[in-house]
C-alpha cells in the first residue's frame, strides 16, 4: 500500500456537463496556473493541449473545497500527468516554474496583446510576432494593411480590453430591446453568454433574438442593425447570413461549433447617459421618479448604489473606464454579439450560446461518445434512430441526452 494513499475529497464524473461548476470556486491559485498554460497552448494553436488544461481546471472548479495536498486528488478524473505535475508544484512550492516562465515569455505577452485586438486571431498574431511586432503600437507603426475589423479593434483597443460590467450589459439590453421592439413587435431577446451564467463582468455582451411565430425572424438582423446604425450606436458591425438552410451543416459532416445563424459581430457605442438611465431604473427606483436626469452630474449615476461602493467616504465608480484621466468620459466602446434563431431551434441556440466554451464542448463530446448523437446550436440528431429530436427547452435537451439538468449558473466550466 502506498503510504500517501488518500481518498479523493469527493467523487466526480468526468464530463463537465455531468457536474455543477459554479462561478465561485475554492482553488483559485491552481486554476490560475492551469489557465495560463491552457491560454498559452490555445495561442500556440495546440488545441488538444489547451483542452486538457481546461478540463483539469474545470474539474478543480467543481470541487467543494480547497485542495491542500495532491493526494486528495487521487481517483479524480480529468487530471493528466502534466496538469498533476503543475498542481503538485504549486501546492508544494507555492508556484510553478513553467507557469512563471510562460507569463514572462515575450512570445506569450505579445500573442496576448495582439490577439487582444478585435479581429486578430492566433495565426495573424504569430505572423506579426515573427516580424518583430509585439504590441498594438508596434502594429500601428508597422504600416500593415488592416481589415475593417482590425482597424476598429486597434482604434478601440483600450475600451475593448476593459471588462464589461453587468450594469453596462443591462444598459445595452434596454437599447437592443427597444430596437427589436421597433422593427418586429413580439420578438423576444435573451441575454446569453457569460452574463446568463451569472458572471458580473465579461469581454462582450451576447444576445439571442427570436420570434414565437416561426419565419417572422427572417431578415430581422438586418433591420435591427439598421435601426442601431441609424441611431449612431454602432462603431463597427459585420452581419453574416444564416447559411444553415443551405445544407452545409447536416449530420453527415463532422460536428462543428461554428453555427450558422444570422449573426452580427459589432462594437457598440455606450454613452454615460444610457448607462445612467439604466442604473437608475434598475438599482435605484426612487431616483427614476424624482430625479431630472439632465441635472444629475455625469458621474453620480455611475456610482454603485450598494453599500460596497462606500469605502472611507470614497465612492468607487462602476467601471474605471468611465473615470479615466481628469474628467469622466461620455461614452465607451463595448463588444456586442447578436444572434437570431428560428423559434423551433431556440432551445438549442440558447443552450449552445450560454457556454461556457468548455461546457459546450463537453456536451457535444458526451452526445457523440455516450449517446451516438450530434448536438449543435440548431438541432440534436440521433444517429441510431436516424432522426432529429425536437426540444422546446434546455431541460428537454438535457433529458434527451440522458443528463441531469444543469442550470446556467452551474455551467461555468
Ligand atoms: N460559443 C461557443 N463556441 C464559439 C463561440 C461561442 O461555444 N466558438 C458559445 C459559448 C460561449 C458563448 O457562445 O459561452 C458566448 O461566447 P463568448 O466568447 O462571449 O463567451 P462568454 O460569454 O462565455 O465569455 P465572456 O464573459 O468573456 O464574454
Ligand atoms: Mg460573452
Amino acid at each position: 500500500e502506498d503510504p500517501d494513499a488518500e481518498l479523493a475529497v469527493v467523487s466526480l464524473p468526468s464530463y463537465a456537463c455531468q457536474r455543477h461548476t459554479p462561478l465561485q470556486h475554492h482553488n483559485k491559485g491552481l486554476i490560475g496556473a492551469l489557465s495560463i498554460l491552457a491560454e498559452n497552448a490555445e495561442l500556440s494553436e495546440n488545441e488538444g493541449r489547451g483542452v486538457a488544461f481546461r478540463r483539469a481546471a474545470a474539474l478543480l472548479k467543481s470541487l467543494p473545497q480547497e485542495i491542500g495536498r495532491a493526494g486528495q486528488l487521487r481517483g479524480l478524473p480529468c487530471l493528466g500527468d502534466h496538469s498533476l505535475r503543475v498542481i503538485k508544484e504549486v501546492l508544494e512550492d507555492g508556484g510553478c516554474r513553467e507557469v512563471e516562465a510562460t507569463k514572462e515569455s515575450e512570445q506569450f505577452k505579445a500573442m496576448k496583446a495582439l490577439t487582444g485586438i478585435f479581429g486578430v486571431g492566433p495565426k495573424t498574431a504569430d505572423r506579426w510576432f515573427r516580424e518583430g511586432i509585439h504590441t498594438p503600437s508596434d502594429l500601428q507603426r508597422s504600416g500593415h494593411t488592416l481589415n475593417r475589423a482590425q482597424q476598429a479593434g486597434l482604434q478601440h483597443y483600450d475600451d475593448l480590453n476593459l471588462p464589461v460590467t453587468k450594469a453596462e450589459a443591462d444598459a445595452i439590453c434596454l437599447i437592443v430591446e427597444r430596437a427589436v421592439g421597433e422593427v418586429l413587435p413580439g420578438a423576444e431577446i435573451t441575454l446569453i453568454g457569460g452574463f446568463r451564467r451569472g458572471k458580473q463582468t465579461g469581454h462582450d455582451v451576447d444576445f439571442l433574438i427570436t420570434h414565437p411565430e416561426e419565419g417572422r425572424e427572417e431578415g430581422l438582423m438586418v433591420k435591427v442593425v439598421s435601426w442601431l446604425e441609424a441611431q449612431g450606436l454602432l462603431l463597427y458591425q459585420k452581419t453574416t447570413r444564416n447559411s444553415y438552410l443551405e445544407g452545409k451543416d447536416g449530420p453527415a459532416r463532422p460536428p462543428s461549433n461554428m453555427d450558422r445563424f444570422e449573426r452580427c459581430f459589432s462594437i457598440f457605442r455606450l454613452s454615460a447617459e444610457q448607462l445612467r438611465r439604466t442604473t437608475h431604473s434598475t438599482t435605484d427606483p426612487s431616483s427614476r421618479v424624482n430625479t431630472d436626469l439632465h441635472t444629475v452630474p455625469p458621474q453620480s449615476a455611475l456610482r454603485r448604489s450598494d453599500s460596497s461602493a462606500q469605502m472611507d467616504g470614497q465612492v468607487r465608480v462602476e467601471s474605471s473606464v468611465w473615470s479615466q484621466g481628469s474628467g469622466s468620459r461620455s461614452w465607451r466602446a463595448v463588444r456586442l454579439d447578436l444572434v437570431v434563431s428560428p423559434y423551433s431551434q431556440f432551445a438549442f441556440a440558447l443552450l449552445g450560446w450560454t457556454g461556457s466554451k468548455l461546457f459546450e464542448r463537453e456536451l457535444r463530446r458526451w452526445a457523440v461518445h455516450e449517446r451516438a448523437m450530434t448536438l449543435s446550436s440548431h438541432t440534436l440528431y440521433d444517429s441510431r434512430q436516424k432522426l432529429y429530436l425536437r426540444a422546446g427547452s434546455e431541460q428537454e435537451i438535457f433529458a434527451l441526452l440522458g443528463l441531469e439538468y444543469i442550470p446556467p449558473c452551474g455551467r461555468n466550466a
